[in-house]
């Protein structure tokens, strides 16, 4: 089966014929339908984020159930599934606290690059190739843990489906269950890519009032305005934290999301928020840096920053309801993806990423 593999950093992925091996204990094979382009993978093949390597990268996707290992009776061939990049046990004192991003379980496999027992399913004339996250969605074939899955109702396109599992979570998430913002709130959003555009809409969906998308570049602008943003700032232009001022009396907004993962545009989301408000970070900065912000502010403002790991989702409970709300009318996933590109195009997605062409874009696998 063929997959797209990152071998070194700052190279080209490599699509190639792979050997998977059955799902073992605890473990399920699925048939990957379309995997999202993310900035995060972009990231690993970047090196400001560490990966094992190689590695079969993609942490969005979703597909069809292939084959169950031993002891699955949850999921069964035929299963439609999001893959989950943060499997989680369900038992651990994170999980029980309905926390389960921060699960260890999750965490032990995206640093390892390897399943629970310690070993990778993936390999080439017998190099091991490691997983990513997990989920590994840009190949054909790909084994997860059984706790990595959700099953979803099987008449949802499963491109749609697909995007969940990382954009529509992530951004959507840091809104309503990290922030849980309010009705009549102001919030801002700086950086409207994949992520960023559901942190748009996540916000339309809480009911803030004023929604103010900040981005360097001005087609990503007018996605935001797609997706619910009632005002835009292009910080190429103009400076951002004045113009966010002038927007909220003086005052500076009541929350700002950062979704790029650069320190500097965190400290300017810092600097937007008013008296009292909530700087949510969800951008992944490169593993070394470091951010600065005023201390005596911290306490004299009592301003809070707070990070979103996969938008603070419980995924069993929030994949079918950001899916029933797309049934419903109320979530843009149709609208997210601006382009399909089979796998053996798959440099050119991630150079169309890094360009800021697209709001959303998948590989599809299969046409289903
Ligand atoms: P993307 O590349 O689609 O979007 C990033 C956006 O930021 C683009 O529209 C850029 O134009 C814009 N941008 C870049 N620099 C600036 C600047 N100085 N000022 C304003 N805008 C700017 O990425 P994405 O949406 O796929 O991912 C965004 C980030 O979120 C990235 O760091 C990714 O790794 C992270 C992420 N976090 C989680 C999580 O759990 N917290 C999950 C998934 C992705
Ligand atoms: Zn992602």
């Amino acid at each position: 089966m063929k997959g797209a593999v990152l071998y070194a950093v700052g190279q080209p992925l490599q699509v190639e014929e792979l050997t998977v091996q059955n799902p073992r204990q605890g473990e399920v094979m699925v048939r990957v339908a379309a995997g999202g382009v993310c900035h995060s993978d972009l990231h690993v093949m970047n090196g400001d984020l560490t990966a094992p390597l190689p590695v079969v990268l993609g942490h969005e996707g979703a597909g069809v159930v292939e084959k169950v290992g031993e002891g699955v009776s949850e999921f069964k061939p035929g299963d439609h599934v999001v893959l989950l990049w943060r499997a989680s046990c369900g038992e651990c004192f994170f999980c029980l606290s309905g926390r389960p991003a921060l699960c260890d379980l999750g965490a032990g496999i995206r640093w390892s690059g390897h399943l629970a027992d310690g070993t990778s399913r993936f390999s080439r004339a017998g190099q091991e190739i490691r997983h990513f996250a997990g989920v590994s969605s840009f190949a054909e074939l790909t084994v997860l843990p059984r706790e990595g899955l959700v099953k979803i109702d099987p008449e949802i396109p499963l491109a749609q489906a697909a995007v969940v599992g990382c954009a529509v979570m992530t951004g959507v998430g840091a809104v309503i269950n990290t922030a849980k913002v309010e009705p009549g709130a102001s919030m801002v959003v700086i950086g409207c890519g994949g992520v960023g555009l559901n942190a748009i809409q996540g916000g339309s969906l809480a009911g803030a009032e004023k929604i103010i998308a900040v981005d360097i570049l001005d087609n990503k602008l007018a996605y935001a305005r797609q997706f619910g943003a009632t005002h835009t700032i292009n910080a190429s232009q103009v400076d951002p934290i004045e113009a966010i001022k002038e927007l909220t009396e003086g005052r500076g907004a009541d929350y700002a999301f950062e979704v790029i993962g650069n320190p500097k545009t965190i400290t300017q989301a810092y600097r937007m928020i008013r008296r009292g408000g909530t700087l949510v970070v969800v951008g992944v900065a490169p593993v070394t840096a470091e951010v600065s912000i005023n201390a005596s502010s911290i306490m004299l403002e009592e301003k809070m920053i707070r990070g979103s790991l996969y938008g603070s989702c419980r995924p069993k409970l929030d994949a079918p309801r950001l899916l029933n709300l797309y049934k419903a009318g109320k979530l843009k996933l149709d609208e997210l993806i601006s382009r399909e590109y089979p796998i053996a195009q798959i440099n050119e997605a991630f150079d169309a990423l890094r360009r800021g062409e697209v709001a959303r874009s998948v590989i599809r696998m299969t046409s289903s």
